[in-house]
């Protein structure tokens, strides 16, 4: 749409949406700007010390003018963010049907894991048409993972989950940085988006990246080695509670409130298990903090949330 060098190319649902937003302000702006140059400098000229331009008749109250420089600035600015407002929203809310990708920022890399299995360090590949949600962390220090084509843009946080979410409408390479200084390698922290056809990427996921394991299935591996699966027994008979069915579900816990399980919950729940102990269970779960590192507990969140569908799944059996 909009062909200048200085703007990155448009390359995904959002990037129009983004730009058609940021021209009709800059518009309007330069509208306004222009408008009140032009008045300052003509009246300046025209009223100027010994000009004969009539000074009669001058007023110092106008209720109509009030009211129309009131009025229109306030429809402008409200009709802008009620404008920008629908914009944001659509572009933190991900489609439902949204395939996920795990990324892991570190000093200095971009670490991505995709739940087929395939592992990929600064490049990222993503079909053609169909809407990705990233799921977002931090090995470190605050990082954040941009992509100029797509505009968008989302800070990694340490300590939890972060989205970002976009569907790509062009074949090609774009750029990929990290838009929060991290540290001496910072510059250097910069990766490409690839963007292939469907079924371009099938093949690429059969391809050398591939792992041979899917996340949730090295989640289960790893779920055995950790001695999970002591406590945590799908017939419910274990000291911790069975997991099945857990992905989405509200949980009591042991203070009367009820929270969602959801991503954060489930690292929460690994790394600091006594932070929300689960109603009628005793708080014997150790923590895992010093022995999984972040790409392994996104491959436990993984199983459990496969757990989740399990349920699902059975319930009509
Ligand atoms: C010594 C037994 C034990 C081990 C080992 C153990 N857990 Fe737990 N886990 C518990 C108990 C007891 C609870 C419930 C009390 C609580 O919330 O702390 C729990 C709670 C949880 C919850 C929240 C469950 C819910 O219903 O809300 C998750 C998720 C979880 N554990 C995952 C894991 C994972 C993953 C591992 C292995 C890395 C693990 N646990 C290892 C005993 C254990
Ligand atoms: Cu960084």
């Amino acid at each position: 749409m909009f062909n200048i060098p200085l703007f990155p190319t448009e390359a995904s649902t959002t990037a129009s949406r983004v730009d058609l937003l940021f021209f009709a302000l800059m518009g309007i702006i330069v509208f306004f700007t222009a408008l009140i140059f032009v008045g300052v400098i003509f009246f300046s000229i025209r009223y100027r010390q010994g000009s004969r331009a009539s000074r009669k008749g001058a007023t110092s109250e106008n209720l109509k003018l009030e009211l129309v420089w009131t009025i229109i600035p306030l429809c402008i600015t409200m009709g802008i963010f009620a404008w920008a407002s629908k914009l944001y929203f659509d572009m933190h809310v991900p489609p439902r049907d949204a395939m996920d990708i795990y990324v892991v920022g570190k000093q200095w890399m971009w670490y991505i894991q995709h739940p087929e299995g395939n592992r990929e360090i600064d490049e990222l590949h993503v079909p053609l048409g169909k809407p990705v949600r990233l799921i977002l962390t931090s090995q470190d220090v605050i990082h954040d993972f941009f992509i100029p084509a797509f505009r968008v843009k989302q800070d990694v946080i340490p300590g939890r989950y972060t989205t970002e979410w976009f569907e790509a409408t062009k074949v090609g390479e774009y750029h990929l940085f990290c838009a929060q200084y991290c540290g001496t390698g910072h510059a250097q922290m910069v990766g490409k988006v690839i963007v292939m056809q469907p079924w371009e990427y099938e093949q690429w996921l059969s391809g050398k990246s591939s792992t041979g394991a899917t996340m949730s299935s090295s989640g289960e591996q790893l779920f055995t080695q950790f001695g999970c699966v002591t406590c945590h027994k799908s017939d419910n008979t274990g000291r911790g509670p069975s997991l099945i069915g857990l992905f989405g579900q509200k949980v009591k816990l042991q203070t009367g409130q009820t929270v969602v399980a959801d991503m954060d919950y489930i690292r929460e729940s690994i790394l600091d298990p006594t932070a929300k102990v689960v109603a009628t269970y005793q708080p014997v779960m150790p923590t895992f903090k010093n022995q999984i590192d972040q790409a392994q507990l996104m491959q436990l969140i993984e199983y459990v949330k496969s757990l989740g569908k399990q349920q699902t799944a059975s319930k009509g059996k």
